[in-house]
């Protein structure tokens, strides 16, 4: 999908606050620090739209971005930050647990993972969360330029078994650096959101095969 606009909506603390206007959302949940919000960036081709740092524990509402006048992007509080109160945790986990269950424009969740490192047990708790409430999960596995390119299917095969993955989940392996896996993405983005056959067919010549020949 080529984005040719994109902006930050709003935070949203509660669900009075999300958008009415009934268009698909695609939540990114993730540990805290594991780069949702640097992913939100690369795909939307923005530097700083979604806020990033290395400082965890930052994002703690729900972040609402939108993609032209398509969908939105949802970037959930990161998990697993040890800062972060008990109260504090208990009412995220909350907000999310709702979101979750009730929130019909939620088409697709990316659960991102960091690609170095054998998902933790949070992000299995989370996976079996997402498949728990029935939902539709991409495991999007990040950070990949950090580790050397031949030892990529050797840390997807270790992700997935860590995680237990389920085959009719997909999953895609990225960089918000490099720009790995952006393409492919969208494709899996658009093939769950139902804006359909017509924005597929404009955007043939949006293939991952061009992103791919540069990595
Ligand atoms: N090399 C590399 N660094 C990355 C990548 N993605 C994120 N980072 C870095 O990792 C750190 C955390 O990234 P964020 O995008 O802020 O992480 P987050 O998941 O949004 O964190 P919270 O909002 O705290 O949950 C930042 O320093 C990013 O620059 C990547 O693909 N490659
Ligand atoms: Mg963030």
């Amino acid at each position: 999908m080529k984005v040719t606009k994109s902006e930050f909506v709003i935070s949203a603390v509660g669900p009075d606050q999300y958008p009415v206007d009934a268009l698909p959302e695609i939540a990114l949940a993730g540990r805290s620090n594991v780069g949702k919000s640097s992913l939100i960036n690369r795909m939307l081709s923005r530097k700083n739209l979604a806020r990033t740092s290395s400082t965890p524990g930052k994002t703690q509402q729900l972040n609402y971005y939108r993609a032209n006048d398509d969908l939105y992007l949802v970037d959930f509080p990161g998990y697993g930050y040890a800062k972060v109160s008990k109260t504090q945790r208990a009412a995220f986990g909350e907000m999310i647990e709702r979101y979750l269950l009730n929130r019909e424009e939620l088409k697709l969740v990316l659960l991102v993972v960091d690609l170095r490192h054998p998902p933790s047990k949070d992000d299995i708790i989370m996976y079996d969360w997402l498949q728990y409430y029935d939902r539709d999960v991409c495991v999007v596995a990040t950070k990949a330029d950090k580790i050397p390119r031949s030892r990529w299917s050797k840390h997807i095969k270790m992700v997935k078994e860590t995680l237990g993955f389920r085959p009719h989940h997909s999953m895609v392996m990225f960089s918000s650096e490099s720009g790995l896996g952006k393409d492919e993405l969208w494709s899996i983005i658009q093939s769950y959101t139902n804006y359909g056959l017509e924005a597929d067919e404009a955007n043939e010549d949006d293939t991952f095969s061009i992103e791919k020949g540069q990595e």
